[in-house]
Parts: C-alpha cells; sequence; structure tokens
C-alpha cells in the first residue's frame, strides 16, 4: 500500500488508550509510513529511536486571564500547523473528546481536506456520555469524523445507547506487541519478590479508579488465600490506592499483597503470575486481560464491556457478574488446583491473542481505513 503520513493524537499518559495509540504509531512506522505524534508530552511506550516518528509537542499556556489552560485550542492549533507543515494525509485520534472535536476543528484551520479516524476507547463514552453537558460534543466529534472505530462490538453498542447518532461504528479490537508479550522465564524475579515456590501468584494492573471495584480483586483474593498459599501482586496506581491499602493492612493475609506501584515491564510480571484478575464495573476491553493472556495468563473478568469479547468462559478464563467474589474465587481455586486444567487454559489463552487480536491483522484493518479516507492529492 502507499506509504502515507499519519498524525496521531492521544492521552500520552499512561493508560490503555495511550499505550493503544503508541503501540500502533510504532507498528505503522515500521511498515514504512511516517509518524507525527502530536501530544502534550511524549507518549510514555515511546521508548525507541525510530527515524519515521515525530513528536509535536503541544504546549498549553496559562496566561493568569485564562481561568482554565486552553488545552483544546492549543491542540487544535498544534494539529493544523502539523497538518500544513507535514502534508499529512491522516489525522487518527483516540478519544471522540477532546480529540475528535480538536481533529474537526484544525481540519477547519488548515483548510486541507486531511483523513479523519476517531478511534473510542470507553471513558470518552460510557463515563463522558452520561454527562449531558458533554453529549453534544460527544456526537459532534463523532459524526465530524471520517470513520469512527471503537475497540470492542460492546463499547460500539454502548456508544449508540447512549449517543443519538446514526454514524457508521466500525469495531476494531486492540492488539499487544507479540515480540514483547509473550510466555519467558522469570524465575529469579519471583524469588527476588520473595514468593515461595509452592505459592501461586494472582496479579492485577490497573489505574486504580473506584471503576475498576479493586476491593472486589482483593475480596478474591483473600478467599483463595484461605485455601492455598498464593501471593497477590497489585501493580499500578490511582486515586483509590491509600484507601485501599489502608484497609489491607488492618486485613487479614496482609503480607501476602505487594503493592508494586507503576510498572513498566509487565511482561516480566505476567511471567511469574498464574492468573490475573479483572473486577471491573466498567470495561471497554480490557487491554491488560489481552496483555497478560498474550503472556500465558488466564484471566477471570466481569460480565461487563468488553471483556467477554476478550475472555472465553471456560476455555482460556473465567467470566462471572459484577461483585460475584464467591464465584470468581471458586473459580481460581479450582483452576489454580488443577495443574492439567491450567496448562490447557494457558495454551488458549497464548492462542485467543495470536488468532483473535494479532497485530498484523489489527494494523491492517487500521491501513485499510486511512486508504479511505487518506487525502486524495
Ligand atoms: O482503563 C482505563 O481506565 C483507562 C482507559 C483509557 O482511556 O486509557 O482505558 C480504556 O481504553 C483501553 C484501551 O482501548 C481499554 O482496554 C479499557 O477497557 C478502557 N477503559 C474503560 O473502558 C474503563
Amino acid at each position: 500500500m502507499k506509504k502515507l503520513k499519519i498524525g496521531i493524537t492521544c492521552y500520552p499518559t499512561v493508560g490503555g488508550s495511550g499505550v493503544m495509540a503508541t503501540e500502533l504509531g510504532k507498528m505503522l512506522a515500521e511498515r514504512g509510513h511516517e509518524i507525527h505524534f502530536i501530544t502534550s508530552s511524549m507518549p510514555f511506550r515511546l521508548n525507541k529511536m525510530y527515524s519515521n516518528i515525530f513528536y509535536h509537542e503541544v504546549q498549553v499556556s496559562n496566561y493568569p486571564v485564562f481561568q482554565y489552560p486552553p488545552y483544546e485550542i492549543a491542540l487544535a492549533s498544534k494539529m493544523a500547523d502539523v497538518i500544513q507543515s507535514e502534508g499529512l494525509d491522516v489525522l487518527h485520534v483516540h478519544y471522540a473528546i477532546p480529540h475528535a472535536v480538536c481533529a474537526a476543528l484544525a481540519r477547519d484551520m488548515a483548510g486541507e481536506d486531511v483523513g479523519i479516524v476517531t478511534t473510542l476507547h470507553g471513558t470518552d463514552v460510557t463515563v463522558l456520555g452520561y454527562d449531558t453537558a458533554l453529549t453534544s460534543a460527544i456526537k459532534y466529534g463523532i459524526e465530524k469524523s471520517d470513520i469512527v472505530t471503537a475497540v470492542s462490538n460492546s463499547l460500539k453498542q454502548q456508544t449508540y445507547e447512549l449517543i443519538d447518532t446514526s454514524k457508521p461504528i466500525e469495531t476494531i479490537y486492540n492488539f499487544v506487541d507479540e515480540r514483547e508479550y509473550k510466555p519467558q522465564d522469570c524465575t529469579v524475579l519471583k524469588e527476588e519478590y520473595g514468593i515461595q515456590e509452592d505459592e501461586k501468584v494472582l496479579i492485577h494492573v490497573s489505574n486504580f479508579r473506584k471503576v475498576k471495584h479493586v476491593p472486589d480483586v482483593i475480596q478474591t483474593f483473600l478467599k483463595v488465600r484461605e485455601k492455598m498459599p498464593a501471593k497477590l501482586l497489585l501493580v499500578g496506581d490511582g486515586p483509590e490506592k491509600s484507601k485501599i491499602m489502608h484497609n489491607i493492612k488492618k486485613g487479614p493475609f496482609a503480607e501476602d499483597i505487594l503493592f508494586l506501584g507503576k510498572q513498566e515491564n509487565l511482561s516480566e510480571l505476567y511471567a511469574i503470575s498464574d492468573l490475573k484478575l479483572l473486577m471491573s464495573e466498567k470495561e471497554a476491553f480490557g487491554l491488560v486481560l489481552l496483555e497478560a493472556m498474550a503472556c500465558g495468563v488466564p484471566g477471570i473478568g466481569t460480565n461487563i464491556g468488553g471483556i467477554p469479547e476478550v475472555i472465553s468462559h471456560g476455555e482460556n478464563g473465567y467470566i462471572v457478574d459484577l461483585a460475584d467474589v464467591e464465584k470468581a474465587a471458586e473459580y481460581a481455586v479450582q483452576l489454580l488446583q488443577d495443574e492439567e486444567k491450567h496448562r490447557h487454559f494457558k495454551e488458549n489463552a497464548i492462542a485467543t491473542a495470536q488468532q483473535n487480536f494479532h497485530s498484523t491483522h489489527i494494523v491492517e484493518q487500521y491501513e485499510a481505513l486511512y486508504e479511505k479516507v487518506a487525502k486524495k492529492n
């Protein structure tokens, strides 16, 4: 296919949407496209030099006359500059608001027919969509885009339920970089964390927001821990973390719950884990589940959003109702006590990641969309 100049905008800090946008940019660059990240800071996964990836920093002025820093205006203005100076063919933005709205404004400012692709990741619709002050802006961002994608069928459906639009939305699933997320041996790391050989390791990775229901993860773990020696790794940071830490210290098995904070090398942590827990009440996809599965770690997740599109119940993990910690613990114990079953689930998890969410297949789907909307000249 023709090599394109593609602008990418996302929230560059830690979070699934930023991770996906950055990984996509890296993969597209490897396939010969020229990539321009237009973001407020360097995307955190952009940790290697690529001669065809460029970074355009959005600087937000904070003059005393502004009550709020004008991020959206600064971003739209930067996008317009990059559209013109670099001759972008496509602008791929992640999040309907503010990024799709900024892209529409930028195209207008630049006076160029750059194609706009918007990917919905969940929070922009399933959280912000309930805020009536924002629904018109979300609808505008969606409708001004040439193509809109959602990271799961569930998110697509929810978007239609929440936003009154007939704009076609295409599901394109998330992916992981298989060169990084793969089974590996990290026995030494297990020893370094003081985890005994006979202990099973459960892991939860999130931004510790309320929607992640981390207390349900802990309750599930405690029930498992009553039945077998085990450790729980809690990875990430966020608003609920200090309250959660405080409660754990007062409860049983506190020494078996390890807070690791934000971590970069998740694949090494998955290498020492036996089971992933994701008990969220909102989850458009659950990228952390896919990352774990690609490394051979089966997951237990809630029957919410896109999670059942990633976990096949009874094959590569289990699905439970929201807050059903009894059932989650029952499944976890069954799986962790049965070596043969666990091996089988592990193999299925790796196969699912490769067959249903392979990066090559997903990146090709995006390329096909870019080709459709790329600037005609
Ligand atoms: O999970 C979060 O709270 C972060 C959020 C984001 O916007 O980065 O993640 C969303 O996008 C991810 C990548 O597509 C999805 O895997 C997450 O499920 C989704 N989070 C929610 O829907 C709550």
